[in-house]
């Protein structure tokens, strides 16, 4: 996700590190980096030449030259910016009825799905329902969702129209005090008429929270342009960019703001009732500066690793405990947050660069498989693990004599980056703002 801008950003990061002086020349290279990467990333025309025009006067403002580091002045500029850019401070979704709408297959009964899981875990009530009564299938496809996360689905007998459902079910979820009810509609091919009246008769009688327009980022542009109707017709409220997993170039989450003034509030990331994202203007804008995104990075290891077991993990490393059973729990932790590629985007520096390299999850199973064909005293102890046992556990395991020593060759360099690490005492305190990267 925002791979490319992430990339192209970083060739215009990177002349800004290199140069010892910041010139007004330099500053136009590199401003016209910037402008460049935004374009090909698909960024809307007139959205690329506000933001340039914006830091060109922050920077001419500070007076970069007397800056004690105008280098760090000018990508701080860039950032505030870009933040501005991708809608500013986070806004939570109001509690209410939440109407979702947009064009045809642009995700939105998958994005109600993972909204009330998301919502459901921060221990919300959440009860979804659809106004989608054209296909019977739609309606299926809701409830099954609803079920697979166990949420509320308000369904009701057939021969209703979309009004009708609407209106119950609005009623059903004041009745039940939920604190969202997520409410269906259908999808068109094009904006049309009918349509728009349907969703305004919605809106009018349920008088929604919040007003989402699912759109589809792989559209490019185009998912813009048909937002700039609906808002005009209903008033949206935010933006739900659904696949941004795939190749899609990012450039709309930059768009919307400006194009709609209204900002995007979640993203959709895949196709698994998870795989959805909070849209944190900051922390995106640290991800495409190559800064990565270390607080979505914490959040996820958090939610993967129970406080409790963290700290006796952290202590036993401490103490120079750290064994295989710990090894293997680690990597089931690991597994358990899902695919890497994903979570090592979100470290500094790394995301542009991660585009070239393949992560192998095979080899987590691989040293999965031979831990668990070690014995317990084995995991508890690897020193005791000779030649002959070595033999044993590669024929167990289905893998050779050097994997396993490869396996615990890494397990010894972790222990000891671990112990590195606790051992500088205080781990160094995440800054807010990306001052960190004077040479
Ligand atoms: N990769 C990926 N696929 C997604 C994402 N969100 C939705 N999809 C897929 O997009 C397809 C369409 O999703 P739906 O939720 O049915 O779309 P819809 O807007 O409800 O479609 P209609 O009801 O027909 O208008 C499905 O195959 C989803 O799995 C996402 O964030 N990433
Ligand atoms: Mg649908």
């Amino acid at each position: 996700m925002l791979e490319l801008l992430t990339e192209k950003f970083g060739k215009a990061i990177g002349r800004l590190r290199d140069t010892r002086k910041l010139t007004e020349k330099q500053v136009n290279d590199i401003l016209r980096d910037v402008r460049t990467a935004l374009l090909e990333a698909d960024v809307d025309y007139d959205v690329v030449k506000s933001f340039i025009k914006r830091v060109r006067e922050k920077a001419i403002n500070q007076d970069l030259s007397k800056s004690p580091s105008p280098q760090d002045s000018f990508l701080v500029s860039i950032y505030e910016e870009l933040v501005e850019t991708l809608g500013g401070q986070k806004k939570d979704l109001e509690k209410g009825t939440v109407l979702f709408v947009g064009l045809q297959g642009t995700g939105k009964t998958t994005s109600i799905g993972k909204l009330s899981y998301y919502l459901k875990e921060k221990g919300y009530k959440v009860a979804v329902s659809s106004t989608d009564v054209r296909r019977p299938a739609a309606m299926l496809q809701l409830q099954r969702l609803a079920e697979k996360v166990q949420v509320e689905y308000y369904g009701f007998e057939e021969g209703l129209t979309a009004l009708e459902i609407a209106k119950r079910a609005y009623e059903r979820s004041k009745r039940d005090g939920v604190d969202y009810l997520l409410l269906d509609t259908a999808g068109r091919l094009h904006v049309d008429e009918e349509l728009m009246e349907e969703l305004r008769r919605i809106k009018e009688l349920v008088k929604p929270s919040e007003v989402i327009y699912v759109a589809d980022a792989m559209q490019g542009q185009s998912a813009l342009e048909s937002a700039r109707t609906f808002h005009q017709l209903l008033g949206l409220t935010g933006v739900l960019l659904t696949k941004m997993d795939g190749d899609a170039k990012g450039g709309v989450a930059l768009s919307v703001k400006e194009a709609l003034g209204v900002s995007v509030k979640f993203i959709g990331v895949g196709e698994k009732i998870e795989d959805i994202e909070p849209f944190y203007p900051d922390r995106i804008a640290q991800r495409i500066l190559g800064l990565g995104d270390i607080q979505s990075l914490l959040e996820k290891v958090q939610k993967a690793i129970p406080d409790d077991e963290a700290q006796v993990m952290a202590y036993r490393v401490m103490k120079g405990e750290f064994d295989l059973e710990d090894l293997l729990k680690q990597i089931r932790f690991i597994k358990s947050m899902g695919p890497l590629d994903k979570l090592l985007g979100m470290l500094p520096g790394i995301g542009a660069e991660l585009k070239h390299v393949k992560i192998n999850e095979n080899m987590f199973k691989k040293m999965e498989a031979i831990i668990l064909s070690m014995t317990k005293q084995e995991r508890r102890n690897p020193k005791i693990i000779n030649m002959s046992r070595k033999q044993r556990i590669a024929k167990g395991s289905g893998t050779t004599v050097s994997d396993v020593n490869k396996v615990l060759k890494e397990y010894e360099e972790m222990k000891k980056a671990m112990k590195r690490m606790l051992n500088a005492r205080e781990l160094p305190r995440l800054p807010k703002m990306p001052f960190l990267f004077r040479k």
